[in-house]
């Protein structure tokens, strides 16, 4: 196979290096200059473990090159981002010009796979702009005029995985044509050895927005018995495992919020395809957007009468043991806190990065600092995300602190080091 894949990120750039190793010759498309020049060298512009190795192998043998201009292929793989816009449609800007840039190379007979998370449709909305560029051609060879094949298969790679799961994922193959599905089907065949499952387009899109709003529904659920557990005053952990206990109840954890790229956007985009429907999707996204708030006035309360409280905030990241800041709930709450507490002192902790990040950067009443530390001056400690670094902490450094713990990692009775009362 001749491919072309097109966005050299997260997800482009594994997909295109696991091609060219099992026998595909791959050009990688990116509108990033240096990145291209850099992954011609053999180098990633990111980390993602086993990566770097694959791309020097498949760079040396010549299987990979990367470019700026895209060529013909007999095969197309879009991995493009699909970010968020404010009245919470995804935009499609550079699907389309990565569209524009694909359609004056088309012959006729070509695969073109739409790879990036999308709204419902957009995988159609794709082939028709490119109709429109090329109108001799067609979806199905109807007034003889030569077909193009057109297929949505979304990935499901979980970040640190990434080179492992493209191999071993089940994969949602989903055709606007029959044709387009075998063609796709045969292409992942290649590389794959998850099972390779047949739909159409739309519904492979909402697969891929179904899971990940699941996940928000389910998360959302546990947010919403965090606020009442804490109105009744009983342990909403506590609650939650005894309750999974049942044979067909499964409840996720609470937390301060939900944070990442995908599964506080995803179900937005099913929100917006679908309004009125989507009651209770929404609802879940506005649950777990409100919690940050939540926590915030729960520090609040806990410096109550303090007249220039020191908090210690532990935890940046939008989930333990990653040093991934994107959209963290945490990130936002200890920006907030900075905002609320004007006089007081912010003890931002992040064990997986080196220093404050930009969005806390150059405040003044924010300081960056080592997790034994920050909770030694602190009258209160905020526990925003569940590291590992922070279940070890020596026995009895929270005494005499104001805590709120929205983990559940140092509550009473659990098998931490840690024993809080
Ligand atoms: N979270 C909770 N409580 C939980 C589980 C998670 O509050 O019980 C929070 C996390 O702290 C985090 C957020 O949810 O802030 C999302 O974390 P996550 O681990 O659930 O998911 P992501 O965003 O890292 O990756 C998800 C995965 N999707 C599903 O598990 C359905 C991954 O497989 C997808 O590939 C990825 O989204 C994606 O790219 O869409």
């Amino acid at each position: 196979n001749n491919v072309v894949v097109v966005g050299l990120g997260y997800i482009g750039l594994p997909t295109a290096v696991v091609l060219a190793n099992h026998g595909s010759r791959v050009v990688g498309v990116d509108i990033n200059q240096a990145n291209v020049e850099r992954i011609n060298r053999g180098e990633i512009p990111f980390v993602e473990p086993g990566l770097e190795e694959q791309l020097a192998h498949v760079v040396a043998e010549g299987t990979l090159s990367a470019t700026t201009e895209t060529p013909h292929g007999e095969a197309y793989i879009v991995a493009v981002p699909t970010p968020f816009k404010d009245n919470y449609e995804g935009d499609l800007s550079y699907i389309r010009a990565a569209s524009a840039n694909i359609a004056p190379q088309l012959h006729g007979d070509e695969l073109i796979i739409l790879e990036s998370t999308s709204p419902p449709q957009t995988t159609r909305k794709m082939a028709e702009h490119i109709l429109e560029l090329r109108p001799d051609l067609s979806l199905d060879g109807a007034d003889g005029k030569p077909a193009i094949h057109v297929a949505h298969c979304p990935e499901r790679v979980l970040p640190g995985k990434v080179m492992e799961e493209l191999i071993t994922n089940d994969r949602i193959i989903g055709g606007m044509t029959r044709e387009a599905t075998r063609r796709a089907k045969a292409l992942y065949a290649t590389f794959c050895v998850g099972e390779l499952l047949e739909t159409d387009d739309v519904t492979a899109e909402m697969a891929k927005l179904t899971e990940n709003s699941f996940r928000d529904v389910n998360i959302a659920f546990a947010n919403e018995l965090s606020l009442i557990a804490d109105k009744l005053g009983i342990d909403v952990w506590e609650l939650i495992e005894l309750a999974n206990h049942h044979p067909r109840v499964n409840i996720l954890q609470p937390g301060p919020g939900v944070g990442g790229h995908c599964i506080a956007v995803d179900p937005w985009f099913i929100v917006s395809s679908a309004p009125e429907e989507s009651r209770l999707i929404r609802t879940a996204r506005e649950v777990n957007d409100a919690k940050p708030e939540w926590v915030i006035s729960k520090v609040k309360e806990a410096a109550e009468g303090i007249a220039a409280p020191v908090v210690a905030a532990l935890g940046l990241a939008f989930k333990p043991d990653i040093d991934d800041l994107r959209e963290s709930p945490a990130l936002e709450i200890t920006k907030r806190l900075a905002e609320e507490f004007p006089h007081g002192t912010i003890l931002a902790v992040e064990p997986h990065v080196a220093k404050l990040p930009p969005a806390l950067e150059g405040r003044k009443n924010v300081r960056f600092a080592e997790p034994q530390d920050a909770i030694k001056h602190a009258d209160v400690v905020v526990l925003l995300v569940d590291h590992q670094q922070f279940r070890l902490l020596p026995k009895g450094i929270l005494d005499g602190k104001q805590i709120v713990d929205t983990k559940g990692l140092w509550r009473p009775g659990k098998s931490s080091a840690l024993t809080v009362n």
